[in-house]
């Protein structure tokens, strides 16, 4: 049975992760701040998880959690653009260093492979689609910084440290459990969260903006063959996506449909910073991990309105 810690485990994907490697039979330690996550996300799992509240800037309550541990996931951050747009300092600490932070940890402690959380930020505004992990990186925000030097930080502890890493570029990632209740809260629950009240939801721009929409399960997916390839995969940076696109107004369109919601989106000025189209090629997640989708968007969106 193998020892597991996740970072961020009481957030949205963080405690999916949770849940499934319970599920496997996994020991699981729970790690988070509760600063944005929530322990409701864990609920029914207390008995069968250890739960640590600490923080991944913390030395001390990072080698502890990593001690005896075979695999850390590494979810735990401020996962906003806008909001380290606010303040590039303040989301720094959680998002940079504390990936250093958790790899120093983890190599101290000897654990055999650590799986990031990165994010399709790192490919910016370069136009070129579907997005490959062989384009040089063009991050914008401060944000998207984070995320990519935290790869260059894993590929050099791979280097140098010969920690086994693998960073999972995800891609707009949805499901249950994720919070709507924010401006920067993601674009598939805002709308549902809203609509399913009655509510219009606004839509930046002229709706044809498109993202490759994720379901969760795929990631979940994606970090369980993570720890499993083979050590070719180590140091590796893959996307995690469907490698299809769906437009806002398509989204909002699907969604009207299985809700029997019969408003209009407002349409407002695109949001700045904004990218125009995101759409993953996940041919090498394939290749090297095994990676398949096995939610699409349409039943992704099912899975997720069906618990409303
Ligand atoms: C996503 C990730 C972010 C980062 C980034 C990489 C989420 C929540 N955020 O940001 O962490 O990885 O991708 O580029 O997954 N929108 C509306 N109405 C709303 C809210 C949003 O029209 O009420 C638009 C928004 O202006 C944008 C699109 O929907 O054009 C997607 O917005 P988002 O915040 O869900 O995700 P994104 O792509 O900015």
């Amino acid at each position: 049975m193998s020892r597991v810690l996740i970072t961020g485990a009481a957030g949205f994907i963080g405690s999916h992760l949770v849940h499934s490697l319970a599920a496997e039979g996994a020991q699981v330690r729970a790690f988070d701040n509760l600063s944005s996550g929530n322990l409701e996300n864990l609920s029914g799992l207390r008995d069968r998880i250890e739960f640590i509240e600490g923080d991944v800037q913390d030395p001390d309550a990072t080698m502890a959690a990593c001690r005896g541990v075979d695999y850390v996931f590494h979810e735990a951050a401020i996962p906003s653009v806008p909001k380290s747009v606010a303040d590039p300092i303040g989301t720094d600490g959680p998002n940079l260093k504390g990936t250093l932070q958790m790899l120093e940890a983890a190599r101290t402690a000897g654990v055999k492979r650590f799986v990031f959380a990165a994010s399709s930020a790192a490919y910016g505004n370069n136009p070129e689609l579907p997005k490959r992990e062989d384009m040089i990186p063009e991050p914008v925000s401060p944000y998207a910084v984070q995320k990519v030097a935290s790869e260059l930080y894993m590929s050099s502890y791979a280097q140098v440290f010969g920690l086994e890493t693998v960073a999972l570029r995800y891609f707009n990632i949805f499901g249950d459990r994720q919070d709507p209740s924010s401006q920067y809260s993601g674009v598939l629950a805002r709308f549902i969260s809203l609509m399913s009240g009655g509510e219009c939801p606004t839509i930046f721009g002229d709706g044809e903006t498109s993202r490759d929409f994720t379901h969760v399960d795929n990631v979940v997916q994606a970090n369980l063959l993570a720890v499993r390839a083979p050590s070719k995969a180590s140091g590796g940076v893959y996307n995690i996506a469907t490698g299809h696109r769906v437009t806002l107004n398509q989204a909002f369109d699907a969604i009207s449909r299985v809700l029997g919601f019969e408003g209009r989106p407002n349409y407002l000025p695109e949001r700045e910073g904004d990218i125009r189209h995101s759409v993953a090629d996940i041919s090498r997640a394939q290749d090297v991990l095994g990676y398949r989708v096995s939610v699409s968007f349409e039943e992704g969106l099912e899975k997720m309105l069906r618990r409303d």
